[in-house]
């Protein structure tokens, strides 16, 4: 909501795949392609869909966003590996995130992408 108030280009990730078949992925998240968001399949796990992340990405100024735990740290170590970036599992007790990356940061990527990350509350 806040991307359309300032114009910008949203793209929605739908990161783990992995652990979804795609007729599942696409059961929770085909609703945001019928309203006209592009949406796509990742996984930081397998790779699947980063190449196609990186294009978006390139030569823009981006920003990555979304609830603790859904793998947005992995998702920069896996565009860049050596980024290493702090990642940490969810928490059993509550299948949530624990706030793992709590400073906001802008990583300059090497193929040529600028990319903030914002950690938010959960909802
Ligand atoms: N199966 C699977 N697990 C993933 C994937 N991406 C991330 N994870 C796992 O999800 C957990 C959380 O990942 P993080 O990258 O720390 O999540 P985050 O969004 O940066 O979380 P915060 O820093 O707390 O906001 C870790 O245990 C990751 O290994 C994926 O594509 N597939
Ligand atoms: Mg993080």
């Amino acid at each position: 909501m806040i991307a359309e108030k300032q114009r910008l280009h949203t793209l929605i990730i739908a990161n783990k795949v992995d652990l979804v078949t795609q007729e599942q992925a696409e059961g929770m998240f085909g609703l945001y392609t019928k309203l006209g968001y592009s949406v796509l399949y990742a996984s930081a796990k397998t790779g699947q869909g980063i190449s196609e992340l990186r294009a978006h990405l390139k030569d823009k100024i981006s920003a990555l966003t979304g609830p603790s735990g859904v793998g947005k740290s992995s998702l920069l170590n896996t565009l860049q590996p050596k980024l290493g970036l702090h990642v940490r599992e969810v928490s059993e007790a509550t299948t949530k995130g624990r706030h793992t990356t709590q400073v906001r940061e802008l990583f300059p990527l090497d193929f040529g992408a600028m990319l903030p990350t914002r950690p938010v509350s959960a909802p």
